[in-house]
């Protein structure tokens, strides 16, 4: 990665990743391949006793998605990357290689359902605790940690409620206490927020979302610090399997090209859309971190490069008003899942954080009533209009 180390992330976005190829093709041939032949059997044993370098198998290696994994490490700043067949994968394969049986886990409150239902039932059948917090509240978070807490996990930006953890502060003390700091930075991508810059120890993303951009991937990355932890990152991908195919890479890579152009424009949405509901009389309160009422609003400035795309917000008729919101949609689409050009809207405690349950919902402050909106990159007065008449319609 040398002759990237000194380019702007705009030039990133296209440039990384991308290098030589047989017939100097300008964007890289899929190679769409599950095994690679050896010249020789002597050549084959040495691939595998590692004396000397190439591709053996797709499960552990393969060109497109090396290709993928050099951009996202370019992007972040790290060492290396690792393409995962989803977010959930690759939050997965980070914590089977950083936790073992007998080790404690803090994690955030608020992220993403399925990462908290991970945490709170599956790996506790591997003898591995886990404590729930706030993590907004640096001093609720150094009460949980405890001599065996190997790992802090936290999704910042939260999901749904946007809560915002400082990153510098979280890895200092981790550090103190010879823990690693773990951050999901879906919800920012690497153009808005750098969390190896704050100290963070290795960054995990759900590429379905902003990364690939065009809600036609799933797929998840791990992005490593240093060469020791990449390389047991990869022993252990490896062996669970949880990789991206190389159809899924070259989409994710191609996605990748216009990121910093799609995240400029996402912001810029998404400041006028939090704006014009922060003003509606239907609207209770609005979460947003380009919003000065956002509780950690001085820390998004410190540590964040831009807003974001995302938006949540309660309306005055709490969850009943919210359905018959979501119902009369028109632009917006009603469905899961963010992060890509067209706009989505969602209710988190019937939706993306069912599985979590009424009570850890409760005490992530993810509201009955409270609607998030992935703001897309239309025309910005066709999103306002249609969440205004769709509005309109709960009074009626
Ligand atoms: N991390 C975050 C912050 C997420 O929002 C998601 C998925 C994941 C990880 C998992 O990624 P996946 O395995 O789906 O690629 N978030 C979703 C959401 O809010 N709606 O649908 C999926």
């Amino acid at each position: 990665m040398k002759k990237h180390d000194k380019m702007s992330l705009e030039s990133l976005v296209i440039h990384a990743g991308i290098e030589e190829n047989e017939y100097l093709a300008v964007v890289p041939p899929i190679y769409q391949t599950s095994t690679f032949a050896f010249d020789s059997a002597e050549q084959g044993a040495a691939l595998f006793s590692g004396e000397c370098q190439g591709y053996i198998y797709s499960r552990m290696g393969n060109p497109t998605v090396v290709a993928l994994e050099k951009s996202l490490a370019a992007l972040e700043g790290g060492y290396g990357g690792l393409a995962c067949g989803s977010g959930m994968a690759a939050i997965h394969t980070t914590f089977a290689t950083l936790l073992q049986a007998g080790d404690h886990l803090v994690c955030s409150d608020a992220v993403y359902g399925p990462t908290c239902t991970l945490v709170e039932t599956i790996l506790p059948r591997y003898g591995i605790d886990c404590t729930l917090v706030d993590s907004s509240n640096l001093s609720a978070i150094e009460e949980a940690i405890r001599p065996n807490t190997k790992v802090i996990y936290v999704e910042t930006p939260g999901n749904p409620t946007l809560v915002i953890c400082d990153l510098e502060a979280v890895s200092a003390l981790a550090h103190r206490h010879g823990a690693k700091v773990v951050i999901d930075n879906t919800f920012m991508s690497p153009i808005l927020q750098q969390p190896f810059r704050w100290g963070v120890d290795v960054v995990v993303h759900s590429l379905t979302k902003f990364l690939n951009g065009h809600a036609d991937v799933v797929g998840g990355a791990i992005v490593a610090k240093d060469q020791e932890q990449y390389l047991a990152f990869r022993k252990v991908l490896n062996q669970l399997g949880g990789i991206l195919p190389p159809f899924e890479s070259f989409l994710v890579h191609r996605g990748i090209k216009t990121l910093a152009l799609r995240m400029g424009r996402h912001c810029e949405n998404a400041a006028k859309v939090a704006d014009f509901l922060e003003q509606h009389s239907a609207v209770e309160w609005v979460r947003f971190p380009g919003l000065k009422s956002h509780p950690q609003y001085e820390i998004a400035r410190k540590q964040m490069l831009g807003p974001g795309g995302m938006i949540s917000f309660e309306l005055r008729g709490g969850l009943e008003a919210g359905r018959t919101m979501m119902n009369a949609v028109k632009l917006c689409v009603l469905a899961v899942s963010l992060g890509g050009v067209e706009s989505l809207i969602q209710h988190p405690a019937s939706m993306t954080h069912a599985s979590m349950g009424a009570e850890a919902r409760h005490r992530a402050n993810i509201t009955d009533g409270l609607v998030r909106v992935s703001v897309g990159i239309e025309g910005v007065e066709d999103i306002i209009a249609d969440l205004d008449q769709a509005m309109n319609a709960i009074k009626s």
